[in-house]
């Protein structure tokens, strides 16, 4: 009987090795995949959580905030096997036998995995140490002397926190990769990124026309594994004929590369989640074509393998890409493989990357973010960026800014710097444009300083629109503001 403090503290340390070893069971099944019961609750948690908390952690925390969920999810299920395992301890103290113990754990965490989705090799794996864990708490009791008692009950905590530990090393060492091969399409993919290169500006700092790490923004933070050899696109919905594509049938159509620059609709004003690579791929108009489409709001639901979906204007789409390379390679896990579909122009959040139904609406709906208060389907909004690496004491005592410059399909027609916190204006160099429709620009700036200064950079796009001046935080449709920063002479 749990009746004293010692029984309780021997129960709860039992009952918590006995969640760890559980959450590490099903680790060690599913690998850090969205099988795993971790993301289950994390998916849990993020519904919970009220929208202004997740504009707030995407806003403030940015990839922390995401990190702190991650925690908060494992915890919780730790927490939550760690119950089980407790009841199971209750049942086997209040019958005297382990057996109702066992079925009672092993039960509820059966219960909690399936429930969540778990397949059943990591279900029984959250079971045996819910099971275990009464087990152990009649083993213990058994002994009169009070530190015999102590010394089993240690043994099984220990014995449990070696199984969570073995757990987790397995599920680390689990493959859950995806395999990238390089495109057949080799000479022409080396040839534009040359062009590129050739065409980023001497900068040192900041990484050049095709950045060498893209961002990654997730809703979720496991990534679905996604095999193409598996994969299909269904185009459904208010249709003349709803049809399905495999990835050879995509390889088959004609293939085409292009420079296309994203940017989160959730990063701050001279964050760094925008970024610009050589994709290749197939136009989507002539799918959508060959389906007929006959919605009546001209709008499409995108839904992709993590459960996640968009919807946005079908004018948006038809000028839409199905992307299967990047960078001359096939599309790395994290941007979605083996497709993910790029929009010109708009935020990042409708270019949805594993992507397997395109469904034509007859009514509005919306999407994941816009149910969570966003505004994020729209164009992108003009910007000229200037990170710390694009600040360079020269040593003959100038100063040399350099930054990105984006503006969707509008295009980045010039750049402006002010060394006097706005009071003049020079324009900047840019360097020269890299074929495609939604592209950025590099931009420079050198001047010779004297005492302190305040800089600030803007775009003006290809309409002749300079970049708004005033200051919106990125919730709920994407920062706005001039970039500035004091720079020393
Ligand atoms: N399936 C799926 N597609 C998605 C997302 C996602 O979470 N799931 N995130 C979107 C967001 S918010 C952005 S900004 C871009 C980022 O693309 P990247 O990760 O390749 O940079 O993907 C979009 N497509
Ligand atoms: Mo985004």
């Amino acid at each position: 009987m749990i009746d004293t403090l010692r029984d309780y503290r021997s129960a709860f340390a039992l009952a918590g090795a006995g969640g760890l070893a559980s959450v590490a069971g099903s680790y060690a099944a599913t690998g850090f995949t969205p099988q795993f019961v971790g993301a289950a609750t994390e998916e849990v948690l993020r519904d919970l959580s009220p929208d202004v908390l997740v504009a707030f952690a995407i806003e403030q925390l940015g990839d922390l905030g995401h990190q702190l969920l991650l925690v908060g999810a494992i915890a919780t299920a730790i927490g939550l096997f760690a119950l089980a395992g407790f009841a199971g301890i209750v049942a086997a103290d209040r019958t005297g036998h382990a057996l109702p113990g066992v079925a009672v754990g092993g039960g509820i965490a059966l219960a909690l995995s399936f429930t969540v989705g778990s397949p059943v090799l990591s279900a029984a794996a959250t079971a045996l140490p819910a099971a275990a864990v009464p087990v152990a708490r009649r083993v213990s009791d058994g002994p009169a002397e009070t530190s015999e008692r102590r010394r089993a009950v240690l043994g099984s905590v220990g014995s449990l926190l070696g199984l969570a530990a073995a757990g987790t090393v397995i599920g680390t060492q689990r493959d859950t990769g995806i395999e990238t091969e390089p495109l057949d399409e080799q000479a022409e993919t080396e040839a534009l990124l040359d062009t590129a290169e050739e065409r980023s500006l001497d900068v040192a700092g900041i990484e050049g026309l095709v950045s060498d790490e893209f961002y990654e923004v997730d809703y979720s933070s496991f990534d679905p594994t996604v095999d193409q050899d598996d994969w299909e696109l269904a185009v459904t919905g208010e249709v003349d004929e709803p049809f399905t594509l495999d990835f050879d049938d995509l390889r088959g159509r004609e293939s085409e590369h292009r420079f296309v620059t994203l940017r989160c609709v959730g990063e701050n004003l001279n964050g760094k989640k925008m970024d610009n690579a050589l994709w290749t791929g197939t136009p989507v108009a002539p799918l959508i074509e060959r389906a007929g489409p006959q919605g009546g709001c001209e709008c499409v639901r995108l839904h992709a393998a993590d459960d996640y979906y968009q919807v946005f204007p079908l004018s948006a789409l038809q000028r839409g890409f199905l992307a299967y390379g990047m960078n001359g390679t096939e599309l790395p896990k994290g941007h979605g493989h083996p497709v993910r579909t790029l929009i010109p122009g708009h935020w990042g959040e409708i270019n949805v990357k594993w992507v397997t139904e395109i469904e034509v609406l007859d009514q509005e709906a919306e999407g994941y973010w816009e149910e969570r208060g966003w505004h994020g389907t729209g164009p992108v909004e003009t910007v000229a960026k200037l990170y710390d690496e694009g600040v360079e004491h020269k040593d003959d005592g100038n100063v040399r800014l350099a930054g990105h410059a984006y503006a969707g399909t509008r295009g980045v027609q010039t750049v402006e710097v002010s060394t006097d916190g706005g009071d003049t204006w020079a324009e900047a160099a840019l360097s020269e444009p890299l074929p495609g429709d939604d592209v950025w620009r590099q931009w420079s700036h050198e001047f010779t300083p004297s005492g302190t200064h305040e800089v600030v950079v803007r775009a003006v796009d290809g309409n002749g629109d300079v970049q708004p001046e005033e200051r919106s935080d990125s919730y709920p449709s994407g920062p706005t503001g001039w970039v500035s920063r004091t720079v020393e002479g």
